[in-house]
């Protein structure tokens, strides 16, 4: 048998190439909690739990995610089979409520672990790839609507994203509408554009948001309410054309079975770390599909290796019809990667290679990671 031998775990911090600016907080670093699982036959794999903006997207904190994984999720994992995922999965699932990503960090290296000592693809560990490249969008959102016009143009003529998300919610609505308008006009029909508010407007704002965003011709809104507003969800996505997808109010299947059952959105934004994990992920995808809902596959702006992991569990899904958003590598000023992910062409290239086809550059590790290579914090059996 092969045994979960050690679990390290350690924080990056990573600048982005530019402020991000989402409605509830300024992003100019993006900080990932990283998981490195040893194996008893010397095999390991590598992990990623990331969130936006410390406390202020969803509830959980880089530094939370690295503590319940030290001191309860890995204490409960040593000394098992390290193939038994899914054995795993269930008895994280009981010992430790919530604390999505942090199981998703630990989840991740477990598949990379099995798909590289089976020697296939962690896509093959999910039926198979039917997808070589995903459709990428890029999210414009430096906070200047001049900026954000100029950035869109050069993404459109490098032929890196033709699908625009623009971050709003921060200021009033009028003034939103007319900033995604402006975008709009100066991409024309040679882009999409699509809105996420990040839960910032209340169903009175988001009635005269979809209504001005629909006229501006921008194609879907994101989470315009908060995430327990299923109801207001619902009658937005009934009120207007324009598409509404669920993002924070989807946190795993249970929440996908409830919003999907009052039909409180058109799409789903699907993100391994919200949902809990790759597994938990295809069946919030499972029961889109069954729903007959859109999909779409998100990032909490990840780094390079848990990106890898997103794109292998999308690769293997029949209809993305929204496309992705795993562009998080290109927000951050280094890539983490031995060898960074691929865009061209308007799409993500799924990473070849086995495990989720991620190798960590391990000078960029020691530079990023935030407790300057002093002290690696691990918990292993006797
Ligand atoms: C979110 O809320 O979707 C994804 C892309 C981006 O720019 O921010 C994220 C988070
Ligand atoms: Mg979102």
């Amino acid at each position: 048998m092969t045994k979960i031998d050690q679990i390290e775990t350690l924080i990056l911090d990573i600048p982005t190439i530019r402020g991000h600016v989402l409605s509830m907080a300024t992003m100019r670093t993006q900080t990932a909690v990283l998981v490195r699982v040893k194996f008893s036959d010397g095999s390991e794999g590598i992990g990623e739990g990331t969130t936006i903006g410390g406390l202020s997207y969803g509830p959980e904190s880089p530094e939370g995610i690295q503590s319940a994984i030290e001191t309860y999720i890995a204490p409960a994992l040593i000394g098992r089979n390290g193939d038994d995922v899914n054995g795993a999965i269930q008895l994280i699932d009981k010992l430790v409520k919530g604390n999505r990503i942090a199981k998703t960090a630990v989840e991740i290296a477990l598949w990379d672990g099995l798909g590289k000592r089976l020697g296939v693809p962690v896509s093959q560990l999910f039926g198979g790839a039917v997808h070589e490249r995903l459709p990428v969008a890029w999210t414009l959102a430096s906070g200047n609507s001049e900026t954000d016009i100029a950035e869109a143009q050069e993404m459109i003529e490098t032929r890196r994203h033709n699908i625009f998300k623009l971050k709003i919610g921060k200021r009033s609505v009028r003034e939103d509408v007319a900033h995604v308008a402006r975008i709009k006009e100066a991409v024309g029909d040679a882009a999409s554009v699509r809105v996420d508010v990040n839960t910032a407007w209340s169903l009175q704002d988001a009635r005269w948001g979809l209504k001005g965003l629909q006229e501006a011709g921008c194609e879907l809104v994101e989470q315009p309410v908060p995430a327990r507003y299923r109801r207001a969800m619902a009658e937005l996505s009934k009120g207007y054309e324009i598409a509404v997808m669920a993002d924070e109010a989807l946190n795993g299947p249970e929440d996908a079975l409830e919003v999907a059952s009052v039909r409180g959105a058109d799409v789903f934004a699907v993100k391994i770390g919200q949902s809990g994990g790759l597994k938990r992920a295809s069946e919030v995808i499972a029961i889109g599909q069954a729903a007959g809902l859109g999909l779409y596959g998100g990032t909490m702006l990840e780094t390079g290796l848990s990106t890898a992991a997103a794109l292998q569990l999308f690769s293997t899904v029949e209809d993305l019809a929204w496309g992705t958003e795993l562009f998080g590598p290109l927000l951050l000023t280094e890539d983490i990667l031995a060898k960074p992910i691929i865009y061209r062409d308007f799409c993500v290239e799924i990473p070849k290679g086995i495990g989720i086809g991620a190798t960590l550059d391990d000078d960029k590790i020691n530079f990023f990671r935030r407790d300057g290579g002093r002290t690696m914090k691990a918990v292993a059996g006797e």
